[in-house]
């Protein structure tokens, strides 16, 4: 894979269909995931398991690039081959999460901005010598009474420009992941104006620091109900006001949007993204970066046992063609038998 630009690098990771696998949970949040199926969180049972994903079959032509943690971008499998091998024997591109987690904002401690910045330069040009071909920083933002405030929005959306500034400067493409999070009991309309807002100042900071949008990708969360919203909208609805978002506030030059799953479940997750593109009208690919819509079937029928590695790398490829499908405007409940 020759891929000189960071235009053709972007637009490799979402040609026809494809999308990415995000496997960057940092340890603690690796950790939630293993409590769940009763496995320890060593550095050998995270290896094991990501390295089970990425050798699974539907990894090729489904996914075009994967998202690491430090720890995994570095480690090898059990026969000792680099596991970023692995993901670019399937055709697919190794990522890097270069940002350093949350911490409480100062004007405002009950929301958070994002941290990362110091050294990022050297890092940046570390993880590409290794292998990255893009990277990604995620900011968090909260719906509730009196947030966001605008100085939540600001800090964060500038934050994600400078570091989309310093990736481009070290030849990655830099992923911006703006997510509206779903908790709490707020509507699809209060989701839609806060992700309009956070959007539109993404975009102005991107703009005032120069950074080159044909050659970056985002991952927004979609514009829907809170998750103890009395009411929740529909697939149709999710669809229809999420496009409506994107169209009126992300410049068309862009080459390709990737959901995050932010907890919806794993088929909604699909339905909401194959709706979109059955509606159509937009020059972006849109496709999926998910995390949990993804790994979840896979985690569970794994469960930390080398007999069911098997069954659970047919559970990701499933997900992965399925969601790929949906990609392309072509997914249907009945394929999911
Ligand atoms: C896979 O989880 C990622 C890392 O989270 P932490 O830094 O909190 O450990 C996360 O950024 C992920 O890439 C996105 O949230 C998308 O994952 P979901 O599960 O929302 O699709």
């Amino acid at each position: 894979m020759a891929l000189e630009s960071l235009e053709e690098i972007a637009a490799y990771i979402v040609e026809d269909g494809k999308g990415i696998l995000a496997a960057d949970e940092s340890n603690p949040t690796c950790g939630k995931r293993f409590d769940s199926i009763g496995v320890e969180s060593t550095e050998d049972n995270r290896r094991d398991y990501r390295e089970m994903l990425f050798r699974s079959e539907g990894m090729k032509g489904n996914i075009g690039g994967v998202i690491l943690f430090d720890e995994t971008l570095r480690q090898k499998a059990e026969d000792g081959t680099p596991l970023v091998n692995i993901i670019t024997a399937q055709g697919a591109l190794p990522g890097i999460k270069v940002d350093k987690g949350l911490k409480p904002l100062d004007v405002s401690p009950e929301e958070t901005v994002t941290q990362g910045l110091d050294g990022l330069n050297e890092r940046c040009s570390e993880y590409e010598k290794i292998g990255a071909k893009f990277a990604k920083w995620r900011a968090v933002i909260n719906i509730g009474l009196g947030i966001p405030t605008e100085d939540c929005i600001n800090q964060n959306m500038e934050a994600l420009a400078k570091y989309a500034k310093i990736v481009q400067e070290n030849k990655m493409v830099p992923i911006v992941e703006p997510e509206v999070l779903m908790d709490g009991t707020h509507s699809i309309d209060q989701c839609l104006e806060v992700t309009s807002k956070t959007l539109n100042a993404l975009f102005n900071y991107l703009e005032e620091h120069g950074v080159n949008i044909k050659g970056t990708l985002l991952k927004p969360s979609m514009v829907i109900s809170g998750k103890d919203a009395m009411e929740k909208a529909g697939v149709a609805e999710v669809a229809e006001k999420t496009l409506k978002c994107l169209i009126a506030n992300v410049p068309s030059d862009l080459p390709g949007i990737t959901f995050l799953s932010g907890g919806q479940s794993d088929i909604d997750a699909t339905a909401h993204l194959d709706a979109m593109n059955k509606i159509g009208g937009f020059d972006w690919k849109l496709s999926f970066s998910y995390g949990r819509a993804l790994q979840q079937p896979a985690l569970k029928t794994w469960l930390g046992k080398k007999e069911n590695a098997e069954a659970a790398q047919a559970a990701l490829s499933h997900r992965a063609l399925m969601n790929k499908k949906a990609a392309q405007g072509k997914w249907d409940q009945s394929l999911e038998k």
